[in-house]
Order: C-alpha cells, then sequence, then structure tokens
C-alpha cells in the first residue's frame, strides 16, 4: 500500500454496528455499541436498557406514586397531578455499576456488557426534594426508600421463594439536594416503558441502580435501608472498623472509554488517526483525560470538545500521528476529575464484578 502524506490524511474508523445489542430479551437488557458514539446527547433509542425484571405495564389513570414512613403527612400523587408541579430539566449521565465487565478477566457473573451500558440524557420531571418537604420529614428520618413497581425472584442468588421489588435507598443529605429528580421525560418525550415509564428518579452522579424505574413508593426510613439490591447485590465488601462489611455502590467513578479505534482494529503506519471517546465522573467534573500509545509508558493530554459540565460526560479527542513500525499497539484512556481522581491501572478485586474503572488498553494493529 502506498503511504499517504500524515498531513493530509485522517484514517477513517471501522464502521461501527449502530443497531443495540440484545444482552437479553426478557428482562430487558440493550447496550449501546460504544463504538458508534456520535452524540453527546444519547438519542433515546439509543439509550442502553438495564432491567432486572420483566417491564411492567403501568397505566397513568391508575398509576399512582405514596410518599411514606417516617413523615408528617404521607400522601398519594396521581400522573395527572405530578405533571402540573414545578419541573426542571437537567442533562446526567448514567452509567450501570456492571458497564465494561466483560473486559475482566477471569470473568465474573452478570450481564456481560462491553463498553455501551452508559448514556447521557436531558431528563425532565420534580425534585424529591420537594415531595419531601411536601410530606415534611420528622426527625428520625435517615434515609428515604425508592420502590419500583417491577417485582420477581433474583436469578443470581439462593433467596427466598418470594419475590421482591427492586428499591434502593439514598441518604437524607443526597435525597434533598435538588438534582435529584422523579423524571417523566427523556430528552423531550414521555419516558418509555424500558426506561420506567410512567416515572423514574435520576440520581445524577450515582450509579445506574439508584435511579429506579416505574417508581411507585418513597418511604422515608429511621434506619438505614438493606434489601437485597442495597447490601447483596449492587454492593461491594470494604472494611469498616477493621471488619469487612457489606457497602452500597453509590458514587460513579471517574473514567474515559476509547470509543474508536475498536480492539484489535488495523491502522496504517505514518498516517494520522483521530482516537476519540467520552469521559465522566460522579459529583464533580472531568477536569483531563489523557492518552497513553506506547503501552502506558507515557501519557500525553487530550483534547476536551465541550466544557466539562458536573454529571454530564465530555467527549475528547487526540490526534494520534500513527508509528512508522508495524505491530501491535496497546491505548489507554484515563480520566482526571476535579477533586482530583484519577482511573487506577489496577483492578481492586474487592469491587466483584461492579465499578469497573481502572484503566483498559485497546490493542490495535498498525501495518
Ligand atoms: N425498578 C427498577 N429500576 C431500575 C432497575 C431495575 O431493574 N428496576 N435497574 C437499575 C439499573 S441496574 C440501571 S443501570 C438503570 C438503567 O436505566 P435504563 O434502563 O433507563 O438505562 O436503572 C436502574 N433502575
Ligand atoms: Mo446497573
Amino acid at each position: 500500500m502506498q503511504k499517504e502524506s500524515p498531513s493530509k490524511t485522517m484514517v477513517a474508523s471501522q464502521t461501527p454496528q449502530r443497531e443495540m445489542i440484545v444482552r437479553s430479551e426478557e428482562p430487558q437488557n440493550l447496550e449501546y455499541p460504544f463504538a458508534a458514539l456520535e452524540h453527546p446527547i444519547t438519542p433515546n433509542g439509543q439509550f442502553f436498557v438495564r432491567s432486572r425484571f420483566p417491564t411492567p405495564a403501568l397505566h397513568p389513570g391508575t398509576w399512582q406514586l405514596r410518599v411514606e414512613g417516617a413523615v408528617e403527612r404521607a400522601f398519594e400523587l396521581s400522573y395527572e397531578a405530578l405533571l402540573e408541579l414545578p419541573a426542571v430539566t437537567s442533562e446526567a449521565v448514567l452509567e450501570c455499576a456492571g458497564n465494561s465487565r466483560s473486559a475482566l478477566s477471569p470473568a465474573v457473573a452478570g450481564v456481560p456488557w462491553d463498553s455501551g451500558a452508559v448514556g447521557c440524557a436531558r431528563w425532565t420531571g420534580v425534585p424529591l426534594a420537594a415531595l419531601l418537604e411536601r410530606a415534611g420529614l420528622r426527625a428520625e428520618a435517615v434515609e428515604v426508600i425508592l420502590e419500583g413497581s417491577d417485582e420477581g425472584r433474583p436469578t443470581e442468588s439462593p433467596l427466598p421463594e418470594d419475590k421482591l421489588k427492586f428499591a434502593r435507598s439514598l441518604p437524607l443529605a443526597k435525597a434533598r439536594q435538588s438534582e435529584v429528580l422523579l423524571a417523566y421525560e427523556m430528552n423531550g418525550e414521555t419516558l418509555s416503558p424500558a426506561h420506567g415509564f410512567p416515572l423514574r428518579v435520576i440520581t445524577p452522579g450515582w450509579y445506574g441502580m439508584a435511579s429506579v424505574k416505574w417508581l411507585s413508593r418513597i418511604i422515608v426510613t429511621d434506619r438505614p435501608f438493606h434489601g437485597y439490591y442495597q447490601s447483596t447485590d449492587y454492593a461491594y465488601w470494604e472494611e469498616q472498623n477493621g471488619v469487612p462489611s457489606r457497602t452500597a455502590i453509590t458514587e460513579t467513578q471517574v473514567k474515559a472509554q476509547i470509543a474508536r479505534p475498536v480492539p484489535g482494529e488495523v491502522i496504517p503506519a505514518n498516517t494520522v488517526y483521530r482516537i476519540f471517546g467520552a469521559a465522566w465522573t460522579g459529583d464533580a467534573e472531568v477536569a483531563r483525560v489523557d492518552i497513553s500509545v506506547d503501552d502506558g509508558a507515557s501519557y500525553q493530554p487530550a483534547t476536551l470538545l465541550a466544557e466539562p459540565k458536573r454529571h454530564s460526560w465530555c467527549f475528547w479527542k487526540l490526534v494520534w500521528q500513527t508509528p512508522s513500525q508495524a505491530g501491535k499497539y496497546l491505548l489507554r484512556a484515563r480520566a482526571t476529575d476535579t477533586c482530583g481522581r484519577s482511573q487506577s491501572q489496577e483492578r481492586d478485586a474487592n469491587r466483584g464484578s461492579y465499578l469497573i474503572s481502572h484503566v483498559l488498553p485497546v490493542e490495535v494493529e498498525i501495518t
């Protein structure tokens, strides 16, 4: 092949798959082919779906949201009444805590997500804080349980015969932050059944499991919640006072993902290639993304393609002058956030099958 002048050529990456990857039909688990990454706001049809149980069929005429527990005035709210309340719209990235699981070695149980269980949308709804205010928290209140309408038996674990509902809790400090939304619109459209119609929680800065779909009950409690998806699943071992304890997964860890090139991509030597991807973090902003094209020996800063925003993601690129020597090369992307947190190089085994945020190399072939 004749080599072209690097200054004139920008190598197009392989045409990526655009259809969603079906990880399972029932419950529905759909992954976005991250190599096709294009829009800073993920179109609804390209937003991953992660559900533990079949999607419940809820009717806006009969569905109600109940607010109860350690409150002064328990109440119920219809869909119609909810739409009447003052609403806000904000952008938030949701990443499944099991995203990138397929990269773990040895393999672990769970949906084998590649890097497409992540997306960023504009959510419209009512701040959870407004409903807590209306109910009036009693002095003993410590947590807020968010319960979905979906139910079933977790397939992954030996458990009582009884069905259980998907539920997660937020500590009061997080629940009261104005950013936590009860959302009924996604990118200006009514929430779809798969994404939680009629109402879902959006907990920005936390992994997806805290954004409970098909919300039906808000229960304020006077003690910490230890439901199945709080302490058994979506939890990891952490030493507390010298004792290993189950700790609920909460804040999203800082992470950069390479969309292109894809693993195994063949790229010509002596040319110019645009390495491209996205980066996000939890309750902070992305500060920088650094790229290594030499198996981690050195890093150089990527260009952020937009002003990083709290709770959103930021696309980035690096124009790579590809080497003249043919062979396999390992590319790495590493994000750092405004709290000074950066991705580790090594996997922490205590994280089990979740929180996969260490630097993941992408091997390409230069020819
Ligand atoms: N009620 C309910 N809420 C849920 C889930 C669920 O199975 N049931 N899955 C959670 C998980 S693990 C994730 S990652 C997000 C995914 O949201 P999405 O399907 O809209 O992308 O929803 C969360 N909320
Ligand atoms: Mo998830």
